[in-house]
């Protein structure tokens, strides 16, 4: 049985997120979650909330509530919504916990002792108008990479350079939109990213198998211009992990908090501990997880994230684990954490001929897609239109097509005319009697053949081929179901439609097995229809369409997935033309 680790890039507490965001990261790391489950693998699938930084603190702002306030609500709220989503985490935790408070000094502290931070005195925009400094997206203007006029004070949506707010042309408040500002010195913490460039030269060269989407933003930002920078690591804010070096006090920094992008990754590893915390396990239950040194050698780790993510995961995480593993070894101590083994990446989902946008609330967010259907319609949707090569783009007729084909036709009809079927003819149990023929056998090596390239495709997390492949799936019964028909057959020879039958209802039990990491409510009802708890692997898939035996009771379910009717489309399409307030 393999180890399995999986993170999804842990979405920021500022509101509710939309379609873009969820087929961006966690629900791509929910389909390989529940894969890995299915196959029988241990899997850790964690998820949290990135509580910190200017976000948090800007949606506070504009909520009227205090930072934490805000922060517990939303909390509540996504954890809600994932939850109805089928988001299948292990453990959704929060990256302002105490855990990762703790967690996060002990890194910085261990940088330090390594040599990895420096401090710098530096000179930040400070607003008049705010009377405050504008660290990141307190702060807004041109991109200095490409133009784009919408860059915040720490990257660049458009190109994902990473920025630092004096680099912005034209710069204005984000709070205020006044212009009046100042340049001011400050003191912060700088992590030495670049005295690391070699090292995660040579780490990044060594992931010959990694998505080219990911190598390529990892060798940009280590090679364009003047190479790797070092990045500060500290802000002026009042939310966020206080700076200290381990939990001793960091002279100089008093009143500083880390940076959001210094804590958040190391959330993927306080989340751990959070679940260990709340389940009443134990350091040495988590640590298998996160700690080389202490069983996690064998552990295979997998992160999952937007394209605009990838510079912190390709380069900055990998340099606080980096830094804190090589210090360790020199100094004799054990403590040893795990680098990421795999990073898949995705591009941008587009909204109906535009982007979808949170601050401009353009697009369909994850509470009002529960509204108007269920989970399961658009998890198919979404998975089998991954933005993966190339962004890709979400249309209200590509939707109503995609459900009423695949979904209503294909996979749905199929289940609902094999079990009326059964339940007119032969009764709510699987028929006995016949003998699987030529054509029965003929289906069997497809299916083989297709569901060990199902498998090749989910465990290289080809998202949109693993999804072909399914709906192959699919299709190969519904084509057998029209050949055999066995509506005639029964006039003729009842016994050989009763064969024809059994394969069909054993067929809707393999389907659910397959198609659970995609669709889990519906493969979940086609289980309790086919009244069986067998979510065996099909090996063999013989073997696997002999499961439910003669005699088994069954019953017929409630239509599976409804069509997505012209005037619902035109509707839905009107409602969300506007822009969410
Ligand atoms: N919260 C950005 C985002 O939600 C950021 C990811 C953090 S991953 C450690 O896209
Ligand atoms: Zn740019």
């Amino acid at each position: 049985m393999a180890r399995i680790l999986i993170t999804s890039a842990i979405p920021y507490i500022n509101g509710i997120k939309h379609l873009g965001n969820l087929i961006g990261s966690q629900l791509p790391a929910d389909l390989y979650a529940r894969y890995q489950r299915g196959r029988g693998n241990e899997v850790m699938f964690l998820c949290a909330t990135d509580e910190h930084g200017t976000p948090a603190e800007l949606a506070a702002a504009k909520a009227g509530k205090p930072v934490a306030e805000y922060c517990a609500d939303m909390y509540a709220v996504q954890a809600d919504i994932a939850n109805r989503f089928g988001l299948s985490f292990d453990h959704f935790g929060r990256s302002s916990s105490e855990q990762n408070k703790r967690l996060t000094q002990h890194f910085a502290g261990k940088l330090d002792d390594a040599g990895l931070i420096r401090e710098v005195s530096e000179k930040q925009v400070y607003s008049n108008a705010d009377g405050r400094f504008l660290p990141d997206r307190y702060i807004e203007g041109t991109c200095p990479n490409c133009g784009y006029d919408r860059a915040r004070g720490d990257q660049c949506e458009n190109c994902t350079k990473q920025l630092d707010p004096t680099d912005l042309i034209e710069p204005r408040s984000a709070i205020s939109g006044s212009t009046d500002l100042e340049v001011r010195e400050t003191k912060h913490l700088y992590l030495r990213q670049s005295a690391m460039k070699d090292q995660l030269d040579a780490w990044i060269d060594s992931k010959t198998d990694w998505p080219v989407l990911t190598t390529s933003i990892a060798k940009k930002w280590l090679h364009d211009g003047d190479g790797l920078q070092d990045r500060g690591i500290t802000r002026d804010l009042d939310w966020g992990v206080p700076v200290k070096k381990g939990d001793q006090d960091w002279p100089g920094m008093e009143g500083k908090v880390f940076y959001v992008w210094f804590d958040a990754p190391i959330e993927y590893i306080a989340c751990a501990k959070e679940w260990a915390d709340a389940s009443g396990r134990t350091d040495a239950d988590w640590e298998r997880w996160w700690r080389t040194d202490k069983g996690a050698e064998d552990v295979r780790y997998v992160q999952f994230m937007g394209k605009d993510n990838v510079p912190f995961h390709t380069l900055s995480f990998p340099a606080t684990i980096l830094g804190t593993n090589s210090h360790n070894e020199d100094t004799g101590s054990s403590e040893r954490w795990k680098l990421v083994d795999y990073i898949k990446s995705f591009n941008y989902l587009n909204y109906d001929g535009g982007q979808f946008s949170t601050s401009q609330g353009r697009g369909v967010f994850m509470d009002q897609a529960l509204e108007i259907l269920p989970a399961d319609y658009w998890r198919w949707w979404l998975l089998s239109h991954a933005p993966e090569s190339s962004d890709s783009e979400f249309t209200w007729e590509n939707f109503q097509q995609s459900v009423n084909k695949d979904l209503a036709d294909v996979l749905g009809n199929f289940v609902s005319r094999i079990t009326k079927f059964c339940r007119s003819k032969f009764g709510e149990a699987v028929p006995e009697g016949g003998r699987f023929g030529e054509r029965e056998n003929a289906l069997i090596d497809e299916l083989t053949r297709r569901v060990r390239a199902y498998e090749d495709h989910m465990e290289t997390m080809e998202v949109r081929k693993s999804a072909q492949e399914l709906r192959a799936i699919w299709v190969a019964g519904n084509e057998y179901l029209q050949a055999a028909a066995p509506w005639s057959t029964f006039k003729e020879d009842p016994e050989q439609a009763a064969a024809q039958v059994r394969l069909g209802l054993n067929l809707i039990r393999l389907y659910a097995v397959l198609s659970a990491p995609f669709i889990p409510d519906t493969s979940a009802r086609m289980l309790s229809a086919m009244n069986t708890l067998d979510t065996g692997w099909p090996d063999d898939l013989a073997a696997a369409l002999d499961a439910l035996p003669a005699g088994h009771a069954f019953t017929v379910p409630d239509v599976l997935f409804a069509k997505v009717l012209d005037e619902q489309r035109e509707d839905w399409q009107e409602k969300f033309a506007g822009t969410r307030n």
